[in-house]
């Protein structure tokens, strides 16, 4: 499946938030290749040797796959955004 591929990551992969947060990533980019970052409605391409900062509202609950947008790069380039729904505050 990956011969071939260049085997890249998101990393951490997964992220874990609450609906309704505002989310403040900052994508570092490390490699010599263009990447991308790609959530419901958000496209963020990360050039090389660089750092993107993007906000992103989690706005209903459900789990989101993160991806770049590079086929080559998948299926190893891939995450998650877990969106738990909002918890009262009544105890
Ligand atoms: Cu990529």
């Amino acid at each position: 499946m990956l011969e071939g591929k260049e085997v890249y990551a998101f990393s951490p992969s997964t992220v874990a938030v609450v609906e309704g947060d505002t989310i403040h990533f900052t994508l570092i980019n490390p490699e010599d290749d263009d990447h991308s970052f790609m959530l419901p409605d958000l496209v963020v391409p990360l050039p090389p040797q660089q750092t993107t900062r993007v906000s992103y509202v989690a706005k209903h609950a459900g789990i989101y796959p993160i991806l770049c947008t590079i086929p080559k790069h998948l299926p190893m380039m891939s995450g998650q955004l877990i969106v738990l729904a909002g918890t009262s505050m009544a105890y």
